[in-house]
């Protein structure tokens, strides 16, 4: 198999704060145990584990919304995880563990940290059933996993949190598998550019069509992009180990596929593998498809493919 030797650099981020519902923390070591180490050794890369990270102790000021939960332990992830985002990047690919989707605000902030030093343009694929465009003010759940989208694109109301360094433009953001976007998140999301894939517009055109228009942009763009994957991405009947489960998801076709052209890409620099709680999995079925669709992203295939140059 011709893929590219990589250095897989695991991060283990058992963030549980960003909700109410625990037992993210335990992902990080679901996947160890399904063998995530393995299956990237296997495809020729070497790995690096860093363990689990805790986050750093830093005082904030009573949130304005009563609602937030934990902004306290939420602030300080995105200090440690925006820092070892930052680190990682430099010496391989980081492969963050989490943790549910608050752990975003700090890898995607420390991702984009690390590109504008190179001067390199920053895109996001966001996997998710949702936006997670709110703002601390915005949320009416008060689930700071509901806000990632929001902090790293510079959105007010971020306050407490570290400050934002190098915002990552909307237009440099698709997100795939859209089904749960509250009313103030839809607002905010109008007055942006961020390419929006609904799991209409899958069901119409499959998810190979619209990827392929992104990834085109990136290449043109000579950018680097980060992917965010959450498990609720996929159709709970395949991924039933999150909190947050909402029916109607992307298949394991759909998501083995949109790897296997990220792979083919070479553009992918950073991964997040979030919010599975393997307190509500099956026999460990989400944290094997979660492993197996990362052996895809880095070039597990059952046949390689003539390569075939992208269309712009
Ligand atoms: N938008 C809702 C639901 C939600 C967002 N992210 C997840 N759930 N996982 C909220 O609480 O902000
Ligand atoms: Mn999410
Ligand atoms: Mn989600």
């Amino acid at each position: 198999q011709n893929i590219t030797q990589q250095n897989c650099i695991l991060i283990g981020a058992p963030v549980d704060c960003g909700k109410r519902r625990q037992g993210c923390l335990m992902g990080p070591d679901a996947y160890r145990t399904a063998g995530i180490a393995e299956a990237l050794t296997d495809l020729g890369h070497s790995v690096n584990d860093l363990g689990n990270l805790a986050p750093a102790d830093i005082a904030v000021p009573e949130p304005r919304n009563p609602l937030v939960h934990d902004l306290k332990r939420t602030v300080g992830w995105t200090k440690t995880l925006s820092e070892a985002a930052e680190n990682a990047a430099q010496t391989g690919i980081p492969v963050f563990l989490g943790g549910d989707h608050a752990l975003a605000a700090g890898t995607v902030s420390g991702m984009a940290n690390h590109y504008a030093k190179q001067g390199k343009p920053f895109f996001v694929l966001w996997l998710d059933a949702h936006s997670d465009f709110h703002t601390p003010d915005t949320t009416d759940s008060g689930n700071l996993h509901g806000t990632p989208v929001g902090y790293f694109t510079g959105r007010e109301g971020f306050d407490a949190f570290p400050p934002l360094k190098n915002a990552v433009p909307t237009e440099n953001i698709c997100m795939i598998g859209l089904r749960s976007v509250d009313p103030a998140e839809r607002a905010a999301l109008a007055e942006g550019q961020t390419t929006l894939v609904d799991m209409r517009s899958i069901d119409e055109q499959g998810v190979s069509g619209p990827l392929s228009a992104f990834l085109d942009r990136v290449v043109a763009a000579n950018g680097a992009l980060h992917v965010s994957l959450d498990v609720d991405f996929l159709d709970p009947s395949v991924a039933p180990g999150v909190g947050t489960t909402v029916p109607g998801g992307a298949t394991v076709r759909e998501a083995h596929l949109i790897m296997e052209m990220l792979c083919d890409s070479g553009l992918v620099g950073s991964l997040d593998l979030v919010e599975l709680n393997p307190f509500l999995d099956n026999r460990g079925m989400t944290a094997n498809l979660m492993v197996d669709l990362t052996a895809s992203l880095m070039g597990r295939r059952v046949f390689d493919r003539p390569t075939r140059s992208r269309k712009s």
